[in-house]
């Protein structure tokens, strides 16, 4: 197949037996019905395929089935379409599921078409004129007020060559497809190909899928790998959006993939049952009331949905409205896509609309910025939108919130991020993985930071500092423990504050001691070193300061700190000059004794009892001037 030619996906509409199928075999030589059921019954009943490559354009025809009984088989091959071929037998004008196809194609945004009037040889030239005025003010003021409506027979060929011609014509109107974007199928079919195994098809409606890929299928979620690709029977090592695509896949049944689901770049996309958007109701459908339920169809999905209006009770046909759609089952759902909305019963199509928030929260009376936050996803620029989404998000925003709900790709996000934060608007605390979160939360968290070290210094006037874990729990845990680093580190690239291993504190806070306490801290110090090795407990020699213990404790850590006093164990102190002693005297009994030591002659060697020679020994093996062997000990 050649790489220039453009793909362009036609899909029919219009009612029953009105020749869609018959029209698209004249065209393509292939006719679309493919199960038994609808050869012997002459009736479309599911999706139908046909292909015609011509003066570089390779057209893949969705033939639908008109029976209203599986319009919902319509729906799953209209998603995804370029153009529609809306055919209207001349015999018979329009009919009910001519104007439902028709709502629908509108819903969905289809945005360009032509009109056959069929079965031509069927009626004289008065009878198609008026067919034809009247499918003209059927079509007014929609997409197709413009596109070509031709007589044509499938039977005799009459208009065929004119019907290739205005195709044409519409597709050369075709905008780029989405190549660039991530990759997206919405499965329509899943069967296996002896000697090759499971095969879906779908129309590739974003991105684009090689051989040898890794996809993701969905909802599921299971990694997949592509073993081979067809479109039109023909094979392909790539296939891109807007061909129809089978994809042959490596490790599963056809059975475990249905219709709805969706094959994709891994890990870009994101199922929901839960979806905020703007919601259109016909001018055919009767009042909607708050919490209806509906079908709900989007992609090639169908499930169930309640409607919650937003600001409203009901909503009457021709209106519109912001509603949340919560789903029955999971579906896989981005920005902008359309979606349909059928009664639940009987079914009948009722309104359709495009998807904002495809990952929307609960609602709640708390959350009162919510229409104003669709709203921006409905007509904001990029950086209003992402913007609004770093604003509602006080956890800060990553990638993965970001790409599954747009769409965009993560290349895309990163200017539009650039952009905010040279405008101020926002902080990037993270560039990879991307971490946004608003200017103005970050600046009230840089503040508490401040504002909790220095009534730290304030309370503890004999401490060096915070320790980072009790400054972090300071601004609680709605602040990500990248957000409280990165904050961190620049408040200490201003200068406002110092970072030191464990400890943060104000720069050039000195403790600051008063007379009283300077004085106890020289009794503490004098106290422990005229003991020498005999030490006194800890509590003994606090309890003789005429200050309070809170106090007395800090003035120990700071001589701690400093080095004058040494904790050889948690209950035992010794002054340092004390302990500096003991290598020497080691080394002297080395020299006479010999290099072996135990617990009693180190006894006797400095005096001290054994509740403090077992401490101190493991303080000199930890300080390697002994090493423990058994019961004694190795001068080292
Ligand atoms: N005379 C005539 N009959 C047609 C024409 N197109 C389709 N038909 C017949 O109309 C019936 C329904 O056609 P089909 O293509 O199955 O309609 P669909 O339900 O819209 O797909 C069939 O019996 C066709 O043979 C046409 O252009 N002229
Ligand atoms: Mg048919």
């Amino acid at each position: 197949m050649a790489a220039n030619l453009k793909s362009v996906i036609v899909g029919t509409a219009g009612h029953i037996d009105h020749g869609k199928s018959a029209l698209v075999e004249a065209l393509t030589g292939t006719h679309p019905d493919r199960l038994e059921e609808e050869k012997r019954r002459g009736i479309t009943i599911d999706l139908g395929f046909a292909f015609l490559e011509e003066n570089g354009v390779r057209f893949g025809f969705v033939d639908v089935p008109g029976h209203e009984r599986f319009v919902k088989n319509m729906l799953a091959g209209t998603s995804g379409i370029d153009l529609v071929l809306l055919v209207i037998a001349a015999d018979e004008a329009l009919k009910p599921q001519t104007r439902e196809h028709f709502d629908i194609c509108r819903l969905l945004g289809v945005p360009r078409g032509v009109v056959a009037l069929t079965k031509c040889d069927l009626v004289d030239r008065d009878t198609l004129d008026l067919v034809r005025l009247e499918t003209e003010e059927f079509v007014k003021g929609s997409f197709l007020e413009r596109a070509p409506v031709l007589a044509v027979s499938a039977k005799t060929g009459e208009g065929l060559p004119a019907l290739k011609q205005a195709l044409h014509q519409a597709a050369q109107q075709t905008s780029e497809k989405q190549s660039s974007r991530y990759f997206r199928l919405p499965v329509d079919r899943s069967f296996p190909v002896k000697g090759f195994g499971t095969v879906v098809t779908g129309t590739l409606i974003s991105g684009q899928v090689a051989s040898g890929d890794e996809v993701e299928l969905l909802p599921e979620p299971k990694l997949l790998r592509v073993r081979g690709l067809q479109s039109g029977g023909i094979s392909l090592d790539r296939a891109e959006a807007g061909q129809r695509t089978a994809v042959n896949l490596a490790g599963i049944e056809h059975t475990a993939i249905q219709r709805g689901m969706v094959i994709a770049s891994p890990g870009r996309f994101a199922k929901t049952r839960r979806i905020d958007a703007r919601l259109h109701l016909l001018k055919s459908a009767p009042r909607l009331k708050h919490r209806a339920q509906v079908h709900f169809h989007a992609g090639t999905a169908e499930t169930v949905a309640e409607v919650l209006l937003y600001g409203k009770t009901e909503l009457a046909p021709r209106e519109n409205a912001l509603v949340q759609l919560r789903l029955a089952d999971e579906v896989v759902v981005i920005r902008g896509d359309r979606f349909i909305v059928r009664q639940f019963s009987p079914v009948v199509t009722i309104g359709g609309g495009e998807a904002l928030d495809p990952l929307a929260r609960r609602p709640t009376r708390k959350d009162t910025t919510r229409v104003q936050f669709l709203e921006t996803l409905e007509r904001g620029s990029r950086e209003q939108i992402l913007l609004a989404m770093v604003e509602r998000n006080i956890l800060g925003l990553g990638t993965q919130e970001i790409v599954p709900r747009l769409g965009w790709l993560e290349s895309e996000v990163q200017p539009v991020a650039q952009n905010l934060a040279k405008a101020g608007a926002i902080h990037i605390v993270n560039v990879d993985p991307l971490l946004l979160i608003s200017e103005k939360l970050f600046q009230e968290i840089s503040k508490k930071l401040l504002a909790r070290v220095e009534s730290f210094h304030k309370d503890n006037p004999l401490l060096p500092g915070i320790q980072r874990e009790d400054l972090r729990t300071a601004v609680g845990k709605r602040v990500r423990t990248e957000t409280f680093r990165t904050a961190l580190d620049e408040l200490a690239k201003q200068s406002k504050l110092v970072l030191q291993d464990e400890l943060v504190k104000k720069p050039g806070t000195e403790i600051t001691l008063t007379p009283e306490e300077a004085r106890a801290k020289t009794a503490i110090e004098q106290a422990f070193a005229k003991a020498g090795l005999a030490v006194p407990s800890v509590k003994e020699v606090l309890a003789q300061l005429s200050i309070e213990s809170r106090r007395a404790e800090r003035i120990l850590q700071i001589l701690l700190r400093e080095k004058s006093l040494i904790r050889v164990s948690p209950e035992l102190i010794f002054h340092q000059t004390a302990l500096a002693r003991l290598p020497a005297l080691l080394h002297n009994y080395k020299k006479s004794k010999g290099e072996r030591i135990g617990v009693p002659a180190f006894k006797e060697l400095t005096g001290v009892t054994r509740k403090y020679a077992i401490p101190l020994l493991e303080y000199l093996d930890r300080q390697r001037v002994t090493r423990r062997t058994g019961d004694e000990r190795v001068i080292l």
